[in-house]
């Protein structure tokens, strides 16, 4: 054969086998989030927990990788949400702390996300559930009667149906598509975190007319029996109905699956449960030994089943990776007065972890995490540290594809742990906590004193269970002392400078 020809068929067979080694490798599975909120380590029974018994929630982690070193960014829900959409340390942007209601958005439109990177792969996305991520324009206040933008839609999501921001925040309404769900355009709806609007019963005014009583800063507009955070006035055929909320996520989920089943998609479904007000649907009251906040850890597992079900009647299980987590740590009160502190017994809501919510201690920010992916993924255990913060990057990689320009670098591909491949994700993992850093590595965890000086412990009642930093910090060896009881700073001062090293390398500006 003519040498040049015999070239030409080498190079094109090289090129053949190239694209069908990419096609093999680049993998388009539909992607489904399952995000809880404020569902500790501890809750779920696959985890240990004991307050009830959430079968269906067991059943995907029996069928999946279940993760020990799982973690979301931050101890509270705005700055875990950020993180999770944009692959960004949430402490990088200021603006994202725990919003008002009527906080504007802050993600920027142009920055690049999981939702517009799937979008613009071809892939259909939806935000079904709580946003908290801020709605409107920062230069202009948002008028709630018109169109609601930007919002969801304008980071990367075709279709969203959510609550502004949390059930005890107003406005207390449904947003499908950048428009009130039920708006009566002859009741107008204004809301304000500033001066009271309106004449409306409040928690303050009418205690009467509560289901649950909640403290001061809970006590403004009451609507369907529970006060919230904010006065509302308006809106009323729009309110919602807390005991249907979880009803109605499903459902509004369920139609984009079955809509969307021809395409691949993205779901990301971040119910209410087990966010205060905790006012599961009936079904659920008395389904947990521990009361209504376990009762609305039962409506999320009953929530998780609806989703896998609707995968499976659609035949798109085998087609699709769910990725189960929650976006900061265990609560007991947190405004209303629900008996989560009475009925909680012997239920370890963090698991073996110190703290919660709003907390540097484990129990703020290690987290439930579950990934599913029948066929993919080997069902298993693993300890390898994953962070919501990768799943971009981590997503980018399944696609094949290069995260987009302009995205963070705080993203690492940690693919080959969520799938099982390998035992290893991250080296560190940064804790964040309304602002304030720690670090674990290995089975080391640094708490720097920074900040306010002490770390936050908020599972109880008590708001002053609040834990001094000593000078040189805490340093625990988390395998020995999961409990972080035992301050080794003194001990391993080396230790200690090289984790406050990588500190101050990740976050320049906060030491
Ligand atoms: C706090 C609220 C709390 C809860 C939290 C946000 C008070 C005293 N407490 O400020 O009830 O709403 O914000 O929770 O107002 S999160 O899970 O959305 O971060
Ligand atoms: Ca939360």
């Amino acid at each position: 054969m003519n040498p040049r020809y015999t070239k030409h068929l080498l190079v094109l067979t090289v090129m053949f086998v190239l694209a069908l080694l990419t096609r093999v490798q680049a993998e388009r599975p539909n992607i489904v989030f399952i995000y809880a909120d404020d569902i500790g380590y501890g809750d779920f029974s696959c985890y240990g927990g004991t307050g009830m018994d959430t079968a269906y929630t067991d059943k995907l982690a029996a069928n999946g990788l279940r993760f020990l070193s799982g973690y979301c960014s931050a101890a509270t829900c705005t700055p875990s949400r950020y993180s999770l959409l944009t692959g960004q340390y949430a402490f990088r942007n200021k603006g994202a702390r725990i919003l008002p209601g009527n906080a504007p958005l802050i993600i920027d439109p142009k920055k690049p996300t999981i939702a517009n990177f799937l979008r613009d792969e071809g892939y259909a996305t939806a935000l079904v559930g709580k946003w908290h991520l801020g709605l409107g324009s920062a230069t202009e206040p948002l008028d709630w009667n018109a169109e609601i933008k930007p919002g969801p839609r304008e980071v990367g999501f075709d279709y969203s149906f959510h609550i502004a921001a949390t059930g005890d925040r107003v406005p207390s309404v449904y947003i499908e598509d950048g428009y009130i769900v039920d708006h009566d355009p002859n009741d107008p709806i204004s809301v304000s975190y500033g001066d009271p609007v309106g004449n409306e019963p409040t928690g303050i005014s009418h205690p009467h007319l509560l289901k649950v009583q909640a403290d001061e800063q809970h006590s403004g507009t009451i609507v369907n029996g529970v006060s919230r955070i904010g006065t509302m006035t308006g809106g009323h055929k729009a309110r919602f109905v807390d005991e249907d909320m979880g009803d109605v996520f499903v459902e509004k989920a369920v139609d984009f699956i079955e809509r969307e089943k021809d395409n691949p998609f993205f779901l990301y479904f971040a119910t209410h449960d087990n966010h205060v007000p905790r006012v599961p649907h009936k079904r659920f009251v008395s389904s947990s030994s521990i009361g209504l906040r376990g009762d609305a850890v039962m409506e999320f597992d009953w929530c998780v089943k609806q989703i896998v079900l609707a995968l499976e009647e659609n035949g798109l299980t085998k087609n699709t990776m769910i990725v189960l987590s929650s976006d900061n740590g265990p609560v007991l009160f947190d405004g209303y007065w629900d008996g989560a502190i009475e009925r909680n017994g012997d239920h370890q809501a963090a698991g073996p972890w110190r703290g919660g919510k709003y907390g540097r201690w484990e129990g703020g920010t290690r987290m439930p995490f579950i990934v599913t992916w029948p066929g993919k993924i080997e069902p298993g255990i693993s300890d390898a540290i994953v962070s919501q913060v990768d799943l971009f990057a981590s997503i980018a990689a399944l696609l094949g594809k290069p995260m987009p320009n302009g995205s963070s670098d705080d993203s690492q591909n940690i693919l080959p742990a969520l799938l099982g491949h390998s035992p290893e994700g991250r080296d560190y993992q940064i804790e964040e906590a309304l602002g304030e850093l720690a670090i674990r590595q290995g089975n080391w965890k640094f708490i720097p004193q920074g900040g306010s000086g002490v770390v936050r412990h908020r599972l109880g009642i008590d708001a002053n269970e609040n834990t001094p930093v000593p000078e040189d910090g805490f340093l625990f060896h988390l395998s020995e002392d999961p409990m972080e009881q035992i301050n080794l700073a003194s001990k391993y001062p080396h230790k200690v400078k090289e984790l406050m090293g990588i500190l101050k390398e990740v976050a320049p500006e906060k030491f």
